[in-house]
């Protein structure tokens, strides 16, 4: 973490160590662009709607999400990739808008990983008891690149586990403007969010959104 000439934590205490290799926290990161990130959100969001996807075992996601920039990421019957279109619309996804590629962007650098263009961003809105289980993302190509987490509303509690599903998982407590670098050697760990709690965030209502930035192509 970082000490000013206070003895104070700074504005955004950078964390690398309590994940392991690979992983930042940075508290509050997000706080200062938060304005500027939910008005570009609901232009995104206007554009392409949040939807509920369905798995391809079948089962309908608590989940809802949406997509922008060049690529987005889908799920159906047939399987999960990444695709230029948003499958509703039948368009290409909004814009990434300059304020969330910047965020990115920043974000990395700080982590160690300057060379981060992210060419997609997850979004995923969780209502109280949405949840997202233990899996890896590996949908990408390069697993160099790292994914950067922003999240904002209502608190979370991430599930950090290792490479192996089986691997014992530790709980990580994320709150709004918080954004979570993972890159090499984490990239690939298995993860998921605990149900949501309910509650209500007084900028984003009774919800939690997540940015998740990948370099997918
Ligand atoms: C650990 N979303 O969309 S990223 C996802 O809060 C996803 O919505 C989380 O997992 C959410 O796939 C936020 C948490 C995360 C993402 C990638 C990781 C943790 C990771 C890659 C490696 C290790
Ligand atoms: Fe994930």
């Amino acid at each position: 973490m970082t000490l000013n000439l206070f003895g104070e934590i700074s504005e955004h205490e950078l964390s690398n160590d309590s994940l392991g290799p690979g992983t930042a926290i940075l508290h509050g990161f997000a706080l200062p662009a938060e304005v500027a990130l939910l008005k570009a959100l609901d232009g995104v969001v206007e554009k392409s709607l949040f939807r509920h996807m369905v798995t391809p075992a079948g089962f309908r996601m608590s989940v809802a999400m949406t997509n922008c920039g060049a690529l987005g990421w889908v799920t159906n019957r047939s399987g999960y990739r990444y695709d230029a279109n948003d499958p509703e619309s039948q368009r290409p996804w909004p814009q990434m808008p300059d304020c969330f590629m910047e965020l990115a962007t920043t974000a990395a650098k700080e982590a160690g990983f300057p060379a981060f263009a992210p060419d997609a961003c997850l979004v995923n809105r969780y209502e109280p008891g949405s949840r997202l289980t233990l899996h890896q993302d590996k949908n990408e190509r390069d697993f160099g690149q790292p994914i950067v987490s922003v999240s904002l509303g209502l608190p979370a509690v991430f599930l950090f586990g290792g490479d192996e599903r089986a691997d014992k998982t530790i709980r990580v407590p994320v709150a709004h403007g918080d954004v979570v670098v993972w890159g090499d050697p984490a990239r690939l760990r298995y993860h998921g969010v605990m149900p949501l709690k309910m509650g209500a965030h007084p900028s984003v209502g009774a919800y939690r959104v997540n940015l998740t930035f990948r370099k997918a192509a």
